[in-house]
């Protein structure tokens, strides 16, 4: 599998790794199973090798990706300012993934760009922010974050990962399984080899599937039926479906971070529809999630109408109107859109 990391970068990456004292690794606000699974196993794989690494995130992270925060070391930004702050003003090194644009990390944005320390970018979403890293190594044809990582292990390792250690294994495959929807999308060929080499190394496919997938409460799945029954809304005209939450919505089940986690999915599930968004109120702000199949580009939706931006087929974003307006101004942009709406329902 050549030529998804380029040997130059990984002979850059190294020295970096090298002459650093203290890395920071970092992912973006709303960590998923790919910013989490790729921070952890990168920081697992760093530390067996003898380097200091500290795991900083934006915000929280759900709870079924918590087993793979060993030791609970992960620093949360929002929670643990000072240590977040501290951290980055000793740091002589900083490994940002899983995101392309440095607003995606909020406040942490200020930190990185005040840091006089090293910065490396690894993601897979297009247009990365190249001009604030020393050192770029972007892909979109991996699936996930955690796969570009696997692939710069393995030849940093000589081009096998027998000697990885074993919860480094373990969040690489994490990552990838949740950033595919546990291999329905964006898997290449790569992916499959991947996934059997880790599988080799010994990962327990089942019990991660369990974990990640599983396990839900059961107020998440009373709010995916109110979603589905009650709010979802299917627009035949423009091929499209969303669903809109509101924070009386969330607080009725008792929401914890990552429920509403896949929902943006199920109204692509139905026949004729090519777009769809989930619309989540948070504080100040609402919350956006775009899905596409058929070719209508999200990614350029949401950098045009939604103050975001994302993958081809998949893009988040932010609005800031009062929740009661969401729904006419997202019609409002898919009328603004039909040209390319006609054109993805038509193949
Ligand atoms: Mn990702």
């Amino acid at each position: 599998m050549k030529g998804y990391i380029k040997r130059k970068q990984a002979v850059e990456f190294r020295e970096a790794a090298e002459r650093a004292k203290l890395i920071v690794i970092l992912t973006h606000t709303n960590p998923d199973g790919d910013a989490i699974g790729s921070v952890t196993a990168l920081s697992s794989y760093l530390k067996s090798r003898g380097k200091a690494c500290k795991v900083v995130v934006p915000n929280p992270f759900p709870k079924n990706l918590a087993f793979m925060d060993k030791g609970r070391k992960i620093l949360i930004n929002s929670r643990q300012k000072e240590s977040v702050q501290a951290v980055f003003s000793e740091a002589d090194l900083i490994i940002a993934l899983d995101f392309n644009q440095l607003k995606r990390v909020d406040e942490v944005e200020a930190y990185i760009r005040n840091s006089s320390a090293a910065k490396i970018l690894a993601d897979h979403h297009p247009q990365p922010e190249t001009s604030a890293f020393d050192l770029v190594i972007s892909n979109t044809e991996v699936s996930s974050t955690s796969e570009l990582i696997f692939w710069l292990i393995r030849t940093l390792e000589g081009g096998n990962i027998r000697n990885i250690p074993a919860d480094c294994a373990q969040s690489l495959y994490v990552g990838m399984m949740t950033d595919t929807n546990n291999f329905a999308n964006s898997v290449a060929a790569g992916t499959f080899k991947m996934s059997y080499e880790l599988m080799e190394h010994g990962i327990d496919k089942e019990t991660l599937q369990l974990k990640v997938f599983g396990g839900f409460s059961e107020g998440r799945m009373r709010l995916l039926g109110h979603s589905l029954l009650n709010k979802m809304k299917i627009l035949n005209e423009f091929g499209a479906g969303y669903i809109i939450l509101t924070k009386e919505d969330l607080e009725n089940f008792g929401f914890s971070e990552g429920d509403t986690e896949g929902f943006v999915n199920m109204p692509l599930n139905i026949n004729g529809i090519t777009v769809s968004a989930l619309f989540t109120e948070k504080d100040g702000h609402i919350r956006v999630s775009l899905r596409s199949a058929n070719g209508f580009s999200v990614n350029k939706f949401s950098r045009k109408y939604f103050n975001g931006a994302g993958h081809e087929r998949a893009a988040g974003g932010k609005l800031f109107i009062p929740v009661g307006e969401v729904g006419a101004y997202f019609e409002k942009c898919l009328a603004l859109e039909q040209d390319s709406l006609s054109k993805a329902q038509d193949l």
